[in-house]
């Protein structure tokens, strides 16, 4: 009896420690993450977050605790980075650490973990891998793809010269042209500008990739698990992803029934060869699902970025005609009027490579990042985040990280000169973000953004509807993504 008795004692003794132990452990653990506000059950720090103005609150957060800090987006634990130090001692310094992948609501309502941007572990690896060997394999970094550019450009001045000069949004000119040419990687062709169904596609990239930005955007991220159930904005960004991938379905069965093994036309041939070469491999990842979706990713993200960012740039150019006047200029001086501009040219145009980088700083499309995870437990700073934390890389905050630009918040290419007038670096520079996880189509995005902003100046110059001094430069909308003020341009011969 007295025995048992003593046994019993032993062993609740023993519990009670185990459970001590392992709350002690817990808290140790959360005691090591950065500050940050207290959480309420499931809410989290949703009383402090302005959903309109999501960036502005983070930062209204990093005045109070510091370039590190905790927050809590409804029951998503998220820290936050602030500052080109930060950023890159993560994103770079611990570069295997924060190479996973964290949530993007929206998006990640149809991806599931699938294609290449949205993944995590072997999936995004292998994704990754595959996308860049073979957007290489069709031209992307070589002459090929330059041409390809160079012919899509010859396309758009044509459409622009047949408006005349009247005043037009500018909108889907810009997203035609820049589509087609990941179009023709992807799908092997390009689309006809009066193509319905391409410009279906375009308004559902539009539409949805806007959608992240506004206030139902922002509160998606935070409450998706009841929201995706409810009826909302939320369900109109479904449909249109849901429409983006049939198209993508679609294509994948022309593709299959015309499918020659020897000789890939595009992208999806390349994987459907890809997929029956790992055909007796168990845990492949080389299947349906993931063709379908990492083509759309390339697909959306090749189209989406830098038609935004050039709609961005003519805004900024007209609000700054004077820089419009000296990129003019450096075009008829180096480039002259009778041949196409070539990426080349870039080396010779410190003045043209400077406005570029200053629109794409300003236009600061992706201001928090691509949410990343860290792969385990994290010793970083004096923190520890446990495996599986997400990570906001706040890239908006790099961008405009005073100790790196002279004054942050105007347009100013002169933020990428030196005296001299050559291209300066800025280690700040992080539209395309960094580390394992980095944008793998800058290469492609820079040459675009380049060979379209020369020949389109090459060829006209523009007039706004309004007076340079009444133009307001500010977004249309800041969440996920940063959405330019709509406006009409005017774009006349030269
Ligand atoms: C994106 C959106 C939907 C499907 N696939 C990709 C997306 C949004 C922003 C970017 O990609 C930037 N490049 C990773």
């Amino acid at each position: 009896m007295l025995a048992s008795g003593m046994l019993l004692v032993v062993v609740l003794a023993c519990l009670a420690v185990l459970v001590l132990m392992s709350v002690w452990r817990q808290r140790k653990l959360l005691g090591k993450l950065p500050p940050g506000p207290t959480p309420l059950p499931f809410l989290g720090n949703y009383l402090q977050l302005n959903k309109e103005q999501m960036y502005n609150s983070l930062m209204k957060l990093r005045d109070r605790f510091g370039p590190v800090f905790t927050v809590h987006l409804g029951p998503r634990r998220v820290v936050v980075l602030c500052g080109q130090d930060a950023v890159k001692e993560a994103l770079v310094d611990q570069a295997e650490e924060f190479s996973g992948r964290g949530e993007q609501a929206t998006f990640d309502w149809l991806f599931q973990g699938y294609g290449v941007v949205f993944s995590n572990g072997e999936c995004a690896k292998q994704m990754r891998r595959f996308s860049i060997t073979t957007l290489r394999d069709f031209g992307v970094g070589k002459r090929g793809i330059e041409e390809r550019i160079q012919e899509e450009a010859g396309f758009l001045i044509q459409a622009l010269q047949d408006t005349r000069g009247t005043f037009i949004d500018p909108t889907f000119y810009l997203s035609r042209t820049v589509s087609n040419v990941i179009s023709s990687i992807v799908f092997g062709d390009r689309f006809d500008y009066e193509d319905k169904e391409f410009l279906s596609l375009l308004r559902m990239m539009l539409s949805s990739f806007q959608f992240t930005a506004t206030f139902t955007g922002q509160l998606f991220e935070m409450f998706h698990s009841i929201m995706k159930h409810l009826p909302g904005p939320q369900q109109q960004a479904f449909k249109e992803l849901k429409g983006l991938e049939d198209f993508i379905t679609k294509k994948v069965e022309q593709n299959q029934r015309t499918l020659d093994p020897n000789s890939p036309r595009d992208f999806i041939d390349s994987f459907l060869i890809r997929m029956l070469e790992e055909k007796e491999n168990p845990n492949m990842e080389f299947h349906m699902k993931n063709l379908v979706l990492t083509t759309l990713n390339l697909f959306f993200a090749g189209t989406e970025t830098v038609s935004t960012t050039l709609r961005y740039g003519f805004l900024m150019l007209m609000k700054h005609p004077d820089v419009g006047a000296k990129v003019h200029e450096e075009i008829d001086r180096v480039i002259g009027k009778n041949r196409q501009p070539k990426f080349e040219d870039r080396a010779n145009m410190p003045y043209t490579e400077a406005v570029i980088h200053e629109i794409q700083r300003f236009a600061d499309l992706i201001p928090m990042g691509l949410a990343r995870r860290v792969t385990k437990d994290t010793k970083f700073r004096e923190f520890l985040l446990p495996k599986g934390t997400e990570v906001f890389p706040m890239l908006g905050t790099v961008l405009k990280d005073p100790k790196f630009f002279s004054n942050p918040r105007d347009f100013n290419p002169h933020h990428f000169l030196d005296d001299n007038g050559r291209f300066k670096k800025n280690d700040a520079f992080v539209p395309f973000s960094l580390g394992k996880r980095y944008c793998f189509g800058e290469g492609l995005a820079k040459m675009e953004l380049f060979l379209f902003l020369t020949t389109i100046m090459q060829n006209f110059r523009f007039k706004s509807a309004q007076a340079a001094q009444d133009i307001d430069v500010s977004p249309k909308i800041v969440g996920f993504t940063t959405i330019p003020p709509t406006y009409t341009i005017s774009f006349l011969p030269r």
